[in-house]
Order: structure tokens, then sequence, then C-alpha cells
């Protein structure tokens, strides 16, 4: 059961899609509801509201905050794309998109704002705070038993999602958790997750520092002529003319449709990025439209807000605005008309490496600075660090204005939006250039809604062993925010890769929807085919091919039934207490848990099975040994170039004949793994994975 529940008058965020009757709470009946008493309260209102006072403590003046006390055994989960474990206790976290390359234990923000929590335990609730500034889920930091969420402001919707009794009379065969109970509800509540093309599930190389079209061919050529299978290599800004959006260079990439018609003739797929921020440029068309229909985020008094990005200064599209929207989403058929047919969305938070103002100020303290200079104190070295730090800075965030709908809104009270929109404006584009066809999208910053529009990928990580165990941690919590389709940079952003680490990295990612290996400019090459042994990286990617299939129709039912692709093994074995708190393991689908390597330097791991299981372990694409396993601890030997997973009793694991892209995946012939007996069947879904006919009925395969 979902209420929701309205505090003051809140900006309409577009992240749900369920019409619910609203609860309208104010301080007033706040406290009426708190001073009746909880079994007879003698009013309806009070009665909606008890049910709110009796799970929490809440606090309403200029600001919100809502806490309860939690008990030991409890367990929180959620917030999507954020730091940490699966349970999210004993830190804080901030809701606010954030553009900062260094993913340290400590960070409380990364890239996108997904304020859906869960709390599990003798009672069982989630909540999601449908509030487009800041949000803090103090969740046992402050005090290690209080969950504390608060809010600057005070209009906000908040939306309690019970498991009530009759949800569990209705169907006695209903075994289902109460996290998986209330993770369904929620995502019914926010909607059906986007569906990429079928292509999008092919592994992807990118780089940023490929220049030029033979920069591009050199890879295509080395994976195929390698036998490396590989669907798509994403393009950075370096193929746009001066970071300009929507424009290509005329020196590095002369004609675009050509080279792009080229690659897919080899089954290859081109992504290129689009920037939020458009140059300021006289004549460069997509600046002066802007300016001219008013299409940028303003400054208080009227004038365009300038930040400085990639291509210097820059103006922002208001994406909040429909109209602004409507102009920018159309811009993407400049590329669509040369052959693209995927993208992804940059610096959407949005990411501001300077404002003019910002600017000043910082001149005006260096002048203050300098003043000093014969008696600098120790203050005044850390005001000289600190002078320059103006990158992302909140206090830009108060510098400009959307216009919603007619209203001027400030961006700091909206800023968890931005990049929502930039990718839904696109969205709903692609649905009116090419309405039949899918197009792939994916995002960096993301609020809970876009999930509906677009995938995401986890920003900019680095090649370190820690945040290999920090993709395998996020997925599931991505998952209950909606965003399905969503992997992180394999091998690592930022810092030099390592072949070990790489190996270990895709043996993970080869599970997740967005494969996709990347990396930062200057820092190590880390193509599969820069390191010694190619075979192991050909026999891992292969392997991805033929689990194409199966991992789409999870996929595609996880989308449908508003069900978890990635889940924490806590959701399925709730009694289990050991089960509950492994974080290192994932079931996948149906039929898989994951048992990925991510420490370097071993030859295996040790593993929990909750029951008995059967292990399967690739030692190349083609050939494997399996064994049953009883319930309880194992050491399981994997070596660098192995696979080692388990597939859950009574499950199958079809498997397609190797292939080198999607285009050749054969749906005709499948092997099936988990045969321990007689009767066992798979559901295979499957559609041309390509136009937008994707329906519930009559698309199963059944696999026996
Ligand atoms: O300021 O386009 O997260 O994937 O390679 C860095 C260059 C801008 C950040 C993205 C990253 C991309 C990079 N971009």
């Amino acid at each position: 059961m979902i209420q929701k529940f309205r505090f003051g008058s809140p900006i309409s965020t577009d992240a749900t899609v369920e019409e619910l009757p609203i609860i309208q709470v104010t301080k007033e009946n706040l406290t009426a509801a708190a001073s009746a008493k909880k079994d007879c309260p003698s009013t309806v209102k009070d009665a909606e509201i008890g049910v709110l006072t009796n799970f929490f403590h809440i606090s309403l003046g200029q600001s919100f905050s809502l806490s309860l006390t939690m008990e030991d055994s409890d367990a929180v989960y959620g917030l999507g794309q954020a730091n940490r474990g699966i349970n999210k206790r004993g830190y804080k976290y901030i809701s606010c998109c954030t553009d900062d390359p260094n993913h340290t234990e400590e960070k409380v923000s990364f890239y996108g704002a997904h304020n859906f929590i869960m709390l599990i335990g003798k009672v069982s609730f989630g909540l999601f705070i449908d509030y487009p500034a800041n949000v803090c889920f103090d969740i046992g930091y402050t005090k290690q038993n209080e969950l504390t969420i608060s809010t600057e402001g005070r209009d906000l919707d908040l939306y309690l999602i019970t498991r009530t009794q009759s949800d569990d009379k209705e169907n006695t065969d209903n075994i289902d958790s109460d996290a998986l109970c209330i993770t369904r509800e929620f995502r019914r509540l926010i909607g059906q997750s986007y569906i990429p093309p079928l292509w999008a599930f092919g592994y992807i190389q990118s780089r940023w520092g490929y220049m030029n079209e033979n920069d591009i061919r050199r890879v295509a050529k080395n994976y195929r002529d390698n036998h490396l299978p590989l669907d798509s290599i994403s393009m950075d800004i370096d193929y746009m003319e001066d970071y300009k959006d929507f424009t290509v260079h005329p020196d590095r990439f002369p004609d675009l449709a050509a080279l792009s018609g080229e690659m897919s003739k080899q089954g290859l797929h081109f992504i290129p990025i689009i920037d939020a921020g458009v140059k300021i440029e006289k004549e460069y068309d997509v600046y002066e439209d802007g300016v001219k229909n008013n299409y940028f985020c303003k400054r208080a008094n009227g004038t365009d807000f300038v930040a400085g990005v990639w291509p210097g200064k820059t103006h922002f599209p208001d994406f909040l605005n429909a109209d602004a929207r409507r102009w920018f989403g159309n811009l993407y058929k400049r590329l669509i008309d040369l052959g693209i047919e995927g993208f992804w969305n940059d610096m959407n938070e949005p990411a501001i490496f300077f404002s003019e103002e910002g600017l000043e100020e910082a001149a005006k303290k260096v002048e203050e600075l300098l003043k000093v200079k014969d008696n600098p104190k120790l203050n005044d070295f850390w005001a000289m660090q600190g002078v320059f730090n103006i990158n992302n800075d909140h206090a830009d965030y108060k510098r400009f204005y959307h216009n919603m709908n007619g209203q001027k809104i400030r961006h700091d009270k909206v800023h968890n939006l931005y990049g929502f929109n930039m990718t839904r404006a696109a969205a709903e584009a692609f649905d009116r250039i090419c309405p039949d066809k899918r197009l792939l999208l994916f995002s960096r910053s993301s609020y809970i809604g876009m999930h509906r529009f677009g995938g995401i990928w986890t920003g900019d990580n680095q090649s370190w062993w820690s945040h290999l165990l920090l993709n395998i941690k996020m997925m599931p919590s991505l998952n209950m925010c909606g965003f399905l389709y969503s992997g992180a940079d394999l091998g690592g952003f930022g810092s030099n890769t390592t072949r070990d680490l790489l190996l270990r990295w895709l043996a993970f990612g080869i599970f997740t929807p967005l494969m996709r290996n990347h990396a930062a400019l200057g820092t190590r090459e880390q193509e599969c085919y820069q390191f010694e042994g190619l075979d192991d990286f050909r026999e891992i990617l292969t392997l991805r091919y033929r689990l194409i299939p199966y991992i789409y129709s999870e996929f595609v039912k996880a989308s449908q039934n508003n069900s978890l692709l990635f889940s924490p093994l806590a959701f399925s074995w709730p009694q289990d207490k050991v089960a509950c708190e492994i974080e290192d393991q994932l079931l996948m689908g149906e039929s898989l848990m994951l048992t990925p390597v991510y420490q370097p330097n071993v030859s295996g791991r040790t593993v929990y099975l909750p029951e008995d299981m059967l292990f399967v372990k690739f030692t190349s694409a083609t050939e494997y040994k399996t064994e049953s396993k009883k319930a309880g601890w194992h050491y399981i030997a994997c070596a660098l170039n192995e696979v080692c997973f388990f597939i859950r009793k009574d499950h199958l694991l079809p498997l397609c004949p190797p292939c080198e892209c999607t285009g050749e995946l054969d749906y005709s012939n499948f092997e099936l793994l988990g045969k321990t007996k007689e009767g066992l069947s798979y559901e295979l879904y499957m559609d041309d994975g390509y136009t937008k006919d994707i329906a519930h009925e009559g698309r199963y395969l059944t696999l026996k």
C-alpha cells in the first residue's frame, strides 16, 4: 500500500506516474494526530496522519525532518547511486547531483539523486522523498540507531510504502519478502523502466581521447581482427568542433555518415556524447536560437547565466522548461540523420568549472591575500588553497533560474532535476524523430523518474579494486530505484588499470546490462587488445554474448514486472541471517547467483550458499565444469581467465552459440545449463530487439 503525504506545495517533479489521493499534512494536524489516541483517532484526517506519527517523529518548521529509532536488527536499503554498501546503515548520504570524480569512501553525494529508502526489520516500510533539492539521509551516522531524513525546505511529497496484511492473504503462494514487495510497489509508482535496443547489451569500447576517425577505425579493426566481440564504440567530446553540441569536427571526422555506414557494415554502432552546456559563440545556431527564444537559464536580472565548461563559456539549456526541452531534443536529429542510434548525456548535474561571479569573487580574495603578503598567517595559507577551488561551487546554484511553466525557480531548489530533464528532452524527441525505433540513451546525472527515459552509467570511477566492489554493491540499489540499464566504467575511468583488474572487472561486467570499458584521457590504454594473453579477454567477452539472450530476457521481465535484475541475497532469504549480511554476491535474474572475484592476487574466494546450488565454472566461452554444492560456506577456485557463478536450484540458464556482435545472435540453438532433473524449463522473452513493439504476451519461448 502506498500513501502520499503532501507537505506545503511542492514543485512537480514527474518522478511518479500513479495518481494517488493526497493527504495534506500541516503542523497543526501533525500535532493533533500525535496527541490523538492511537486506537481511536477522532477524525479521518487524524487517522490518516496518525499512520505517519506512529512511525516517525516529524518536525516541520521552515525545514522538514523525519526521524525514527532503528532496531539493531533493521537493515536499510535503497538510495540508488550512492556510496558504500547495500545496507546503507552507519553513514550519511546527501542527494545532490555532484560531478566529483573521486569516489572515496567518505563521499556523500554522487551524480544521481535517488531518494528512495526501505527499512526492513520487524516493521518494514519504504519511503520516497519526492523533493528536487538536497535531501540528507542520516542513517545512523549522528546517532547509531537513529534514522533522520531532512531537507532545507518544507515543500515535498512523501510516499510511505507498507506491505499490508491483505497483500499476503490474497495470495498464499506469495512468499516474497517485505523488501521485494515494497520495491515492487515503489517501482509501480514510478513507472516502467527504460528498455534499450538489443544491441545496447553488446560490449562497448570507449575512451576519452579517440581524436579522429582513424582512431575509431583502429579500435574497430583491432577488435574485429582479433575476434574480440564488440558492438559499439562510444565517442567522447573530441568528435565535436570546439566541444559544441551537435557539431562534428570537420577535420577529425570529415564524413561521419560515411564512417558510421562503414562501421555498421562491421556490425558496429557509434555512441556520441552530448554535454549539457552550449558554447557561447556568434553564428553557432544552437547558441543563437537558444538566446533568441529564451531557452537558457537566466540570472536574477534576466541575462543568460554563463558557466565555464569544456567549450569555454557556455549557457545552460533550461531543461525544466518544456519548450526548451523540445528544442534541445530536436537537435539530436542532426546526428540521428548521420546514422547515429545511441547517445550518452554528460556534465548534466550540471557540472560547472567556473562561473563569472565565482571567478570575480576568487579574484577579490586574491587581492585581499596579496595585502597580507608581508605577514601571512596560517589561516591565510588555508585561504590561498581555497581561492581557486571554484568548480561545482554550490553558491553558483543560487545564481541562475529556470522557467517552469511560467514560474521562475532558482536552480538550487530544483538542482536534482536537471540531468533527468536533459535525458527526458532527448528521449521525448526520439519518440518524435523515430517513433518506431528504440535508441540507446544513458545519462550521468539522474533523479528518480529518469529511469523511464534512459539508463545511467555510474560516472568517473577509478581503476581501483575497491571500485569494482562498489560497482557490485551499487547494482541492486540502482535497480530498486528503477535504473535497470546501468553499469560502471569497466577497468576504471581514472588511474591506470592493470590486466588482472580489467579481467576481473570484465568477468563481473559481462552480467551488467550496460557493459562498457571506458577510460580517461591520459590514463593507460585499456582496450582489451592492449594486454598480453588476448585469448583470456576473448573468452570472457564471448561468454557475454552467449549470455545476452538470458540477460535481455531477464531485463525485460524486470522492467515489465517492476522487479529487480540484481538483488541482494537478503531479499530472497530474509530469514537467513548469514545471507542477509552478504553483499559481495548477487542474484541476477531468476536463475543466477553471481560470486565475482574482486581482489588482486587471489585464485578464488569464499562463497555462501543459502541453499543447494549448481556451481558453474567457465574455463573458456564454451568449456565449463559444473558441480552440485550443498548449502553453506565453500571456497571456490577461480583463475583470472575463468568466470564462476551459481545456478539456483531448479533453474536453467540458456546460452546461445558464441558470436562477435548482437547482429549475429542465434536464437535457434540454445544450450541449457542446470538440468539437474527432468521437467525444468526456462521462459525466454524475445522480440526483434529494435522496434518499440515490446509485448507482455506471445513473446516467450519455453526452453526445456
Ligand atoms: O570533465 O568528456 O564522466 O566519462 O570521458 C570530464 C570527458 C568530462 C566526464 C565523464 C567522462 C568523460 C569526460 N567527462
